[in-house]
């Protein structure tokens, strides 16, 4: 049996399967706000924070880990478990003091996660990925690193806000004292399978990427990047690693504790989005995953380390090997609601049977499908703008927001230069059939839908799967199939319709916002 973890945003998920079997034999999740209402973190963040700032307790990660691994043993036969992998939220980050590796070389099983580690923190809270509080951390690093493309060229992604690097960089500034009593920085990922594993383990490849720290061309942390972040950065982190590569065998707190035997290997953990990949089953370059939730995501394998040249897209290590792109909309179903309110209509609106009907004017009416400010491409439109050759029925204008929205995900992929052989489709709209089908006919690929409820916790118990010598894409035929009926084929009759949209789409945009 494998276990795979999962520690995102607003829950901590396991996923235990057997692949002899092909079986999930377990899936258990714990809700931080409903299930540690203590911590004061309806959402997984602690409210109200200033200036762009959002933090969340790591003291409620390390008791949701007791929590769950209480209700696994009470499931399953935890004894039987040979290896665990897992993820993190990306970009978040733990601060730990000198005597942290001690702490999790003797945890008493008799005590908490939470009384025995409280002490080692050197930081109260944890920066995670929704704070936006450090732009000017950000212009700091790009100036000493003499420009926003030599910080993408090295690390996959200009210096972005929620990234760990600016963060440990604020970290330093508002508080040197603490950051000196510093001797260990952890991500999200790195804390919770460190203290699975009771010593520090590596941050991995793929969530390390998400730092602003690690450079793509040798997987190394890069020493003008951590000079440029803050001092003695680099004796702070452990070198990274893959997370293929098991790291030990798990701490005698969970064998006496939870009944996971001593031989149990840990392997560093990733993140959450190279989980999803894994759990998608999309990690072969050609096989692309659209998420349509509150914001719309995009990301792909890639064979080698391309970066954005407009700096919109990020780079991460692919948990398979190679890399991975992932693209973030913010205006998704945001944008989607917005003109479903508008125009007093519902969702069937937005259906395969609705939007038939106006399968003649595709492509023809364009829209720049963005409410207020956008991150992909970085501009504050507003309103959507419109350039409409027809009548701007409300059919015709839903079908061109959404035209809109593909258009723009085909525009700002394109940099991958990879083809779209297949898209799976997940998230909130990924269910609605005239959406899924525009996607189809957009990017000219099959779309394919999966049954999957946690793709990261599942992502990470394929990957634990594979160290214990499976072949990871026998294992994804298995636990990543796609819904049946899913499918859906592009209409060859629109692509030449597409490709002269996704030209003037272009054109509209730079004119636009004057690129
Ligand atoms: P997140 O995980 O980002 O919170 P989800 O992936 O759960 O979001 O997606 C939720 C969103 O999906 C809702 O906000 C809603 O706008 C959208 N949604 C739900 N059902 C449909 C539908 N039938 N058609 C289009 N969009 C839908
Ligand atoms: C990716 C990102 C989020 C987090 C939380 O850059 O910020 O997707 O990983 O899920």
């Amino acid at each position: 049996m494998f276990l795979g973890l999962d520690s995102s945003t607003q829950s901590l998920s396991a996923v235990i399967l057997d692949p002899a079997s092909g079986e999930i034999l377990a899936s258990h999740s714990v809700n931080f706000g409903n299930d540690l209402p203590q911590y004061g973190s309806p959402s997984g963040f602690i409210p109200g924070g200033k200036d762009g700032e959002v933090h969340a307790n790591p003291l409620m990660w390390l008791e949701a880990l007791d929590l769950l691994f209480n209700k696994l043993s009470k499931e399953a036969d935890l004894s039987q478990i040979q290896i665990i992998a897992g993820s993190g939220q990306q970009h978040g980050s733990v601060y730990l003091g000198a005597g942290f590796d001690a702490a999790l070389s003797k945890l008493d099983a008799g005590k908490g996660l939470v009384e025995q580690l409280s002490p080692e923190l050197t930081r109260n809270t944890s920066p995670i990925w929704m704070d936006t509080s450090t732009g000017e951390e950000c212009a700091e690093i790009t100036a000493a690193l003499g420009g926003s493309s030599e910080v993408c060229a090295r690390s996959g992604s200009v210096a972005i806000e929620r990234f760990t690097g600016p963060q440990i960089r604020r970290f330093s500034k508002q508080d040197g004292e603490a950051y000196s009593a510093t001797t260990r920085i952890h991500l999200v990922s790195s804390f919770i399978a460190s203290v699975l594993a009771g010593k520090s383990l590596p941050i991995d490849y793929g969530d390390g990427a998400g730092m602003n720290l690690l450079n793509l061309a040798d997987l190394a942390w890069d020493t003008d990047l951590l000079e440029a972040t803050a001092p003695d950065l680099g004796n702070k982190l452990l070198p990274p690693a893959s997370c293929l590569e098991q790291q030990g065998t798990v701490s005698a707190y969970f064998t006496e504790k939870y009944g996971v035997p001593s031989s149990c290997k840990v392997c560093p953990f990733t993140g959450d989005n190279p989980a999803s990949l894994v759990g998608m089953g999309a990690t072969t370059p050609g096989q692309v995953v659209i998420s349509l939730g509150t914001s719309d995501t995009f990301f792909a394998a890639m064979p080698d380390a391309k970066t954005d040249p407009q700096g919109f897209g990020h780079v991460f290590g692919n948990p398979a090997g190679g890399f991975m792109s992932l693209i973030c909309f913010r205006n998704g179903s945001l944008a989607r609601e917005a003109i479903r309110d508008e125009l007093g209509v519902d969702w069937s609106a937005f259906e395969k049977g609705a939007l038939q009907l106006t399968e003649l004017s595709a492509g023809k009416n364009l829209t720049l499908p963005f409410y207020g400010a956008e991150i992909t491409p970085r501009h504050d439109f507003g309103s959507p703008v419109t350039e409409f050759i027809e009548e701007p029925t409300p059919a015709l204008r839903i079908r061109s927001l959404l035209e809109g929205q593909f258009l723009n995900m085909k525009l700002h992929s394109a940099w991958m230069g990879v083809t779209t052989d297949r898209i799976r489709l997940t998230g909130g709209a990924s269910k609605n059939d005239g959406i899924a089908q525009l996607v189809a006919d957009v990017f000219q690929a099959p779309v394919e839908r999966l049954d999957v409820a946690n793709s990261a916790a599942l992502g990470t118990a394929l990957i634990a799967a594979t160290v214990g010598g499976n072949d990871l894409e026998a294992l994804q035929k298995i636990f990543c199939k796609p819904a049946p009926d899913s499918l859906l084929q592009p209409n060859p009759a629109l692509a030449g319709k597409y490709s002269t949209a996704l030209e003037q789409f272009g054109k509209l945009l730079a004119a636009t916002i004057g690129a």
